[in-house]
């Protein structure tokens, strides 16, 4: 094997690398929320994994910075939840879970997407 074929060889293994580090490799931020948590909602929702326990009371601060439409609502389905968030202003949002469980939240349009962790 000539010198310029390794080199391409592991250029396409970097690029692979590479490719799979931005798709996949973007962790998950998981947060414990005692109480309560303040989420910012801008581009999607941060953080977007949330941690609660069950049969606590658990206020959630949606607060909307983005202009974009697509994140005017916030829908948690399994809590019979579906808010409008006007910006900048804050959104409690009060659960108690009774359930232990994973339950998604997301956008109006189910474009953007969190997860509330029932422990
Ligand atoms: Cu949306």
């Amino acid at each position: 094997m000539t010198l310029d074929k390794i080199f391409v060889i592991l250029l396409g293994f970097f690029g692979v690398i590479t490719t799979y580090w931005f798709f996949f490799g973007k962790k998950e931020e998981k947060v414990e929320a005692k109480g309560s948590i303040d989420i910012k909602v801008e581009g999607g929702y941060s953080p977007s994994y949330i941690i609660i326990k069950k049969d606590a009371t658990t206020t959630l601060n949606f607060l909307r910075k983005d202009p974009n439409p697509c994140l005017e609502e916030v829908n948690i389905p399994d809590f019979g939840i579906k808010k409008f968030l006007p910006l900048n202003e804050n959104v409690p949002i009060v659960i108690t879970p009774k359930k232990k469980g994973e339950f998604p939240y997301s956008c109006g349009m189910n474009m953007y997407f969190g997860k509330i962790s029932v422990i």
